[in-house]
């Protein structure tokens, strides 16, 4: 490696070294531990296929080998236009929402990296399989709006199961993809976590994810509360980035008996979002419960009553997320999000494809066409294979969700954690009693985190056949979920109109709720003081991006750390040998970084029952690697 180093080195290739050029030279002694590195994969890799990947405990695993998602055939060295971000950095984000609402064509999300695959399978997509589409769509979807492709639930699941790192991710997607407007998902005060931090953790992980590329935060609250999502909404504006201030949809706008959420109501919220800054307003309807019809009277009152650009999110549960969309274009809306054909329908989102075929030639055309959606969709039917262990086994749309009004996320979660806890037969049960928990909290908003609280007592009342008198029961005793009486205590903050005072007075037992919101009673966070910890902690330097995960998830970004210590950077692995490991004869090329390949090739393996290991035979690059793996358990 020295020698190589040497060969390498510009003065030493030009000729212009001296006889002092390996004394005066010290980065000829920068010795890579490459070797180390493939050893540390390999190990990996050989430990998947002794011992499967510990995500795979449960699942049934897909018949091998799956074959490579096809690229579009495009190349991907087309020359590259500028797109919407080139626009944002022209006319800075005032100007880039004036310039919205003056187009007469629909803009287009795609939600493909971050939603659809958090709806569709418990947000397992790697990177690997993003980064290899990424540079098509900066040459042949410029037109795209945006591609959602970080925050909600990806940020943890990236470290806890996949072992990446998500502002890697993020890095990486950004250099492939220049020009067009990359979105995340904010949880306002609780940003990709499920529960509300200080105010300053929250301004430094936005700092930070605008300062990784980040675009445009959807910034919504889980109880809708305003006053919660100020922090997060300035720290946004501060940047220099758009802020979409978002209301989250629920109930049912043109049901009299719902009355609670009226138009009155979502344009009241609007109107605080206006003020507090918003560049863009966000509807999300996370459980996929906006009509038609109340999508278009909504939009309408919307367009009337703020001067905002409205982006409209919904989700496909029900079957009808098309129909919503095209009935929020007709009253006006502007973007809408949409996921590639091949990832969407279902608890994701309706599909592009057809929601661009049915405003081709329209006074709204999207200007894309299904032609040019087509390769994506494409690559993403064979990308999503990859992942069938994870899918949850729903063939068909369910308009049950208008009762139980769980969103597109968390639906498949919890019928998982249902069946994990023997209750699938009772699913029916389930959501009748998330419905009920729902009612018994004063209807509330359902989205992360608040949508869990009522998931985990939904779960309790059926595991426990409590019915909703008995929870309301003075006189009966319930050792509630801690995430129920964290809830009524005011961790995830209020609704406007609070929490029922009977029942949130019974749940805390005589404690007293936090007076008003969180962040204002939780103290800053030193955070050179945390970066001292987390670097004590995973026993390297923190960097601000580390940083800024260590103050989301502590314990899981420690474990993260440790397993890239460990095995080096997996996220470079083909998806079918990171979850499923490689069958004889099976061969693997993963670039490590430009221009350096490995070739695996797993040529067989014997068992050493006498030592609880078996030996696997690689070969690397063509060289024999003889690999001993220990049994696990
Ligand atoms: C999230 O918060 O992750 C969501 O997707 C909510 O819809
Ligand atoms: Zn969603």
């Amino acid at each position: 490696a020295f020698l190589e180093n040497v060969i390498a080195h510009p003065a030493f290739r030009s000729g212009e070294c001296t006889t002092r050029f390996i004394d005066t030279t010290p980065a000829l002694f920068a010795i890579k531990p490459r070797r180390d590195r493939a050893t540390k994969l390999l190990r990996f890799v050989g430990d998947i296929v002794v011992n499967g990947n510990p995500e795979m405990k449960g699942r049934t695993q897909p018949a091998l080998p799956l074959a490579k998602p096809q690229l579009p055939a495009a190349a991907a060295d087309q020359p590259l236009l500028p797109g919407s971000r080139d626009r944002l950095r022209e006319l800075g984000a005032p100007g880039f929402a004036r310039w919205m609402c003056d187009q007469q064509r629909v803009l287009l999300t795609d939600t493909t990296m971050r939603d659809a695959h958090q709806s569709l399978f418990a947000t397992r997509m790697r990177s690997a399989d993003m980064l290899a589409i990424a540079p098509h769509y900066a040459r042949q979807l410029p037109e795209l709006f945006s591609l959602e492709c970080w925050g909600g639930a990806t940020f943890d699941v990236a470290m806890r199961f996949l072992k990446e790192d998500p502002w890697q991710r993020l890095d990486q997607l950004r250099a492939a993809v220049p020009n067009v407007l990359f979105q995340m998902l904010l949880r306002a005060s609780n940003a990709v976590g499920y529960t509300n931090y200080a105010d300053n953790v929250v301004r430094y992980f936005v700092q930070q994810a605008a300062a990784h590329g980040m675009d445009v935060f959807r910034v919504f609250d889980s109880l809708n509360w305003v006053d919660n999502m100020r922090v997060a909404m300035d720290a946004v504006i501060e940047s220099g980035a758009l802020c979409e201030g978002t209301i989250c949809y629920t109930g049912n706008l043109l049901d009299p008996r719902r009355a609670k959420y009226d138009l009155k109501y979502y344009v009241d919220m609007a109107r605080q979002l206006e003020k507090a800054g918003a560049h863009i307003l966000g509807i999300k309807d996370m459980a996929g419960v906006c009509r038609p019809a109340a999508a278009h009277a909504l939009v309408k009152a919307l367009k009337e009553e703020v001067g905002l650009p409205i982006h409209f999110h919904t989700h496909d549960t029900s079957g009808g997320a098309v129909a919503s969309v095209l009935a929020a274009v007709a009253a006006g809306v502007d973007a809408v999000d949409g996921a590639m054909d091949a990832m969407s329908g279902l608890t994701s989102q309706p599909s592009l494809g057809a929601i661009v075929a049915a405003l081709e030639n329209s006074e709204r055309d999207s200007g894309l066409t299904p032609a040019r959606i087509a390769p994506f969709s494409r690559y993403w039917e064979g990308g999503r294979r990859f992942y069938a262990p994870f899918e949850a086994d729903i063939r068909a749309g369910t308009s049950d969700v208008y009762r139980h009004e769980m969103p597109g996320g968390q639906y498949t979660n919890l019928r998982e954690q249902a069946r994990a806890m023997g209750l699938d037969h009772r699913w029916n049960e389930v959501a009748q009693a998330y419905a009920d928990v729902n009612q018994l909290f004063g209807d509330i908003v359902k989205v992360t985190p608040s949508s869990k609280v009522v998931g985990d007592l939904a779960l309790f009342m059926v595991a426990n056949d409590l019915r909703p008198e008995d929870v309301a029961d003075a006189n009966r005793e319930i050792a509630f979920p801690d995430s129920v009486v964290a809830m009524m205590r005011g961790e995830l903050g209020y609704p406007a109109d609070g929490f029922p005072a009977g029942l949130q007075a019974r749940i805390l037992k005589g404690r007293a709720p936090i007076d008003g919101r969180v962040g204002a009673h939780l103290p800053p966070v030193d955070l050179e003081q945390a970066r001292r910890s987390a670097a004590q902690a995973v026993g390297r330097q923190i960097s601000d991006a580390d940083l800024a995960s260590w103050l989301m998830y502590p314990k899981v970004f420690a474990e993260f750390a440790e397993h890239r210590r460990r095995h080096g950077d997996v996220s470079v692995l083909p998806t079918p040998v990171f979850f499923y490991g490689l069958g004889d004869k099976d061969e693997m090329s993963v670039e490590l970084e430009p221009g350096k390949t490995l070739v695996v090739r797993l040529l067989g393996r014997s068992e050493a029952p006498e030592d609880g290991e078996a030996k696997l035979f690689f070969e690397l690059n063509g060289q024999p690697r003889p690999l001993r793996i220990a049994h696990a358990g």
